[in-house]
């Protein structure tokens, strides 16, 4: 066995990848993001035992955020990065431990030290997943693990929009060092993984009055996704400042700026509009840029995840990465102090490559976050008690290259069309250009935005529960139907059922990091269940 990863919906086998990634991720990376986690779980050792107050961590808290985030799926594999990031965060904790003092009751990952890259995998193949014997304990581990990343994405997006909490650093720590403890019965580990839901909760509220209170409040919007005769920059990820950046530092210079994949809602917002050289959405989800880069021509910028292996040097020549993504041999552009990023070198190869090629045209649809919805809300559910609309389905989370998504493609064109999907993240892709029309004008397919936004669908199920003076959240006609692939998903399902959502179907297959008892946990006490065949889960939701 090279390495050990099970985090992600593409685990090999839907056990776990062990020679290399199903995504392209080698063994050195894999193994130094193992030492990496480790390494900030001894930081969070430090602030927990001697009581540090992270509101006063600063960069502490930032470094944190960027060493969780870039050991999501698809986000970082360049081992030079994480290599640079492990030594940066040794630093940090030897800095920590020596001004707190007493080190005596720390953990080793509070203390051990690794002189060069062969020392450090020695380190990683001693602390990684399977060093945690119990494969219950291990289970729950990684399951806050995995949503302390997706918090961290979260948590970092907003910190770059000036938004923090200290709180959920706090709760990063309490919960990293948690993963330490080998005290803590399953029952402990069950309750702080509810809690981690909490947090997520609270993330994705914070990241939501972060990008509202900067870019305006999402609207209905059509988006175009066809394109014109210019010269163009192609941005990716969930990043909205670097997306502002770059609108406003391509203005004026004749080269147009498209979405992809995950920044598709970017176009919902109003402090985007005024760019009259934001063109539209060129492409579909993450894992079809291997085809859309090529006609797309110009060059890329990942702000996040996800990133598949550019296999041809041309196109790796083009791809451009910043904040917690990389990948070899790509140009990374870091920001300065003041967080300003310089895409000039991006801007100059975009004005000598030729446009990008037409894939389709037309429009899409989108915008559907709280604000909208809220303002549609009489509309709604007057459709609700006239039976116009019967259910509405939580479709939301990721896409991927699985055969087996088909399913949700399938799922929204069999679904009767007295029904409402509500989505939000890149799953939506399977769905979004099916023309299923709408229902007095409410569209069939209500796109909320990135799957961050999902907390807007969770505001939208409270909302109706109020207003039609509802107990239980569980009374409601939805149905949730998720679509999961990496961390940032596992963070949305914590946080539904923290909200106490029950019956959630996870598919395309459920976690390989769920141990066989830990999800009888979740299906004894939440319902959690996965997917069968469109027909019988179309029965199964609609009755017979
Ligand atoms: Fe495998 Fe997913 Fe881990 Fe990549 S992130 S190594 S595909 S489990
Ligand atoms: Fe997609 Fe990676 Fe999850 Fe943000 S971009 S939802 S998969």
């Amino acid at each position: 066995m090279n390495m050990f990863c099970f985090q992600c919906q593409e685990a090999s086998k839907g056990v776990g990848c062990t020679i290399k990634g199903v995504c392209g991720k080698d063994a050195v990376t894999s193994n130094l993001q193992d030492l990496l986690i480790y390494t900030a779980k001894g930081i969070a050792n430090i602030v927990v035992q001697n009581n540090l107050n992270a509101a006063e961590l600063g960069d502490v808290n930032h470094e944190i955020l960027t060493s969780l985030f870039a050991t999501i799926t698809n986000a970082n594999f360049d081992e030079d990065s994480i290599e640079g990031q492990i030594r940066k965060m040794l630093k940090i904790r030897d800095e920590l431990r020596e001004a707190a003092g007493d080190a005596s009751a720390l953990h080793d990952a509070a203390a051990f030290q690794v002189t060069d890259r062969e020392d450090m995998l020695g380190k990683a193949a001693a602390v990684g997943i399977l060093s945690t014997a119990d494969e219950d304990v291990r289970s729950l581990r990684e399951l806050i693990t995995y949503g302390l990343k997706g918090m961290a994405a979260y948590a970092h997006h907003a910190l770059n929009l000036g938004q923090e909490d200290a709180e959920i650093y706090a709760f990063i720590y309490k919960a990293l060092d948690a993963t330490l403890n080998d005290g803590l019965s399953i029952d402990e580990l069950v309750s702080l993984t509810l809690e981690t839901g909490k947090y997520g909760v609270d993330v994705m509220a914070l990241l939501d009055g972060a990008h509202t209170s900067r870019f305006g409040n999402p609207g209905m919007t059509e988006v175009n996704i066809g394109v014109r005769n210019n010269p163009a920059i192609l941005i990716s990820g969930h990043d909205l400042t670097d997306l502002e950046q770059l609108l406003e530092q391509t203005e004026g210079t004749g080269v147009d700026v498209y979405t992809h994949s995950e920044m598709l809602p970017a176009h919902y917002y109003p402090a985007f509009k005024k760019y009259e050289h934001f063109v539209g959405n060129y492409g579909n989800a993450w894992w079809k840029q291997v085809t859309e880069f090529e006609s797309f021509n110009g060059p890329i910028l990942f702000t996040t995840n996800c990133i598949v292996p550019p296999k041809k040097e041309e196109i790796r020549q083009r791809i451009f990465t910043t904040g917690a993504t990389g990948y070899p041999g790509c140009t990374h552009i870091e920001a300065d102090e003041d967080g300003k990023k310089d895409f000039s070198a991006i801007i100059e190869m975009a004005k000598s490559c030729p446009p990008p090629v037409e894939i389709e045209s037309g429009t899409i649809v989108g915008g559907f976050a709280h604000h909208q919805v809220f303002a549609l809300a009489d509309k709604i559910v007057e459709a609700v008690q006239s039976g116009s609309i019967k259910k509405f389905f939580v479709m939301a989370g990721c896409d991927g290259r699985m055969q087996a998504r088909e399913y949700y493609t399938d799922f929204a064109q069999a679904l009767p069309e007295d029904n409402v999907i509500l989505t939000a993240g890149c799953a939506k892709y399977r769905y979004n250009k099916l023309n299923l029309g709408d229902i007095n004008g409410i569209p069939r397919v209500l796109d909320a935005g990135q799957c961050n936004d999902s907390y807007s669908l969770a505001m939208i199920a409270l909302k109706l529960k109020e207003i039609f003076g509802l107990e239980d959240i569980n009374e409601l006609p939805i149905v949730y139907n998720i679509a999961w692939y990496e961390q940032k998903a596992v963070i949305v399902l914590l946080a539904l059922l923290y909200l106490g959502v029950k019956n959630i179907h996870l598919g395309p297959t459920l976690p390989a990091f769920l141990s066989p008892n830990v999800a009888k946990v979740l299906v004894e006490n939440f319902r959690l269940a996965t997917i069968d065949t469109v027909e019988n889960d179309i029965e199964l939701f609609l009755g017979a």
